[in-house]
């Protein structure tokens, strides 16, 4: 072990602190009627935003789904007008007409969260071709559920991907769940099939660790930046949280409710930063940095302005030149 390596995971659990801080925070706000519409928590797979984003550079492109603040705020989106947005504020990165699924900041290459499952992976396919084009050694990144799986937009893009050898990585965070179902109940095969069907190399880790995913992303970006052509990576997951905030989960046995703080992705970080004798000092900095931080975004949040009724409107339709 070197120093370096341990500089290396204080910065990936500072990181996945973060989005576990804003997740909880807004669970908060969300409880006290201040976000509209419906969240969706990232609580338990941060892992996989941080792992796979440690990978990438500003200019490459991410697309993400409905539970997508975590790929957000790893991909680099301004912590206080995100949390603007997510609270329908004007000021917000969308003028507040996003909300939660809908996070788009095209300046840090954030095409966007998505309602509809499986909407985002074409998305980022578009960008990829778009990065081929030009020539310009970025990456496209589609995140997206096993939930994703049987749809028929995810088998398109397979195939075009790998036809077109675009540079595009397919994430596929498998927690196991579609809303209230088990994925098995909904989808016959497995991801590494797929990738074998569609002849795109494929890599399965354990989600819930930080250095097995960023390792893993690390030598497949790489790889690709070198080879060019897409890869599918799947990360094991768990989801923490009910489906939406408010599920309250009576569809899961109790032994699998209990286990899951076992395979908490910033417990067990802060377990081998421990093991590689990291300061007690150093990770309570990190904690108290990152709660004013998240506590700063949520008051400017809550001081943000609603939509005006006379915008309603607007951004809505192109306005006509009248010849
Ligand atoms: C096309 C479409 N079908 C159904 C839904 C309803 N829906 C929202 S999330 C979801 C399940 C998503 O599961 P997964 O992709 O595994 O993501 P997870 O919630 O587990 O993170 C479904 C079926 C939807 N939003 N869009
Ligand atoms: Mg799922």
């Amino acid at each position: 072990m070197t120093s370096n390596s341990r500089e290396r995971l204080l910065g990936l659990f500072e990181r996945m602190l973060l989005v576990r801080e804003c997740e909880l925070k807004l669970a908060e706000l969300f409880s006290d009627g201040e976000v509209p519409g419906f969240i969706h928590l990232s609580v338990g797979q941060e892992a996989v935003a941080i792992g796979v984003m440690d990978a990438l550079n500003d200019s490459d492109t991410i697309a993400s789904n409905h539970r997508g603040h975590g790929h957000a705020i790893a991909k680099g989106v301004d912590l206080d007008s995100f949390f603007l947005e997510v609270m329908g504020k004007e000021e917000g990165i969308c003028g507040g007409r996003g909300g939660s699924m809908h996070v788009a900041d095209m300046s840090v290459g954030m095409l966007g969260a998505n309602g509809i499952v499986g909407a985002g992976i074409p998305l980022a396919v578009g960008s990829a071709l778009a990065h081929q084009v030009q020539q310009n050694n970025n990456i496209a990144v589609a995140f997206f559920g096993d939930g994703a799986l049987a749809e028929g937009v995810l088998h398109e893009s397979f195939n075009i991907a790998s036809l077109w050898k675009l540079p595009i990585l397919f994430v596929c965070e498998n927690n196991g769940w579609s809303e209230f179902s088990p994925t098995s109940l909904q989808f016959v095969a497995e991801v590494r099939d797929l990738g074998k069907a569609f002849k795109i190399p494929f890599r399965q880790v354990d989600g819930n660790n930080i250095t097995a995913v960023a390792d893993a992303s690390d030598e497949i970006v790489s790889d690709m930046r070198k080879n060019g052509g897409p890869r599918v990576l799947e990360c094991m997951t768990k989801r923490v949280h009910g489906h939406y905030e408010g599920d309250q989960q009576k569809y899961r046995d109790a032994d699998e409710l209990a286990s899951l703080g076992d395979y908490d992705p910033i417990m067990l970080c802060e377990g081998e930063l421990r093991k590689m004798k990291a300061a007690d000092k150093d990770i309570t900095a990190i904690r108290n940095r990152i709660e004013n931080r998240v506590s700063a975004a949520a008051d400017v949040g809550r001081a943000g302005t609603l939509p005006s009724f006379d915008r309603l409107l607007s951004d809505v339709y192109t306005p006509v030149q009248e010849a």
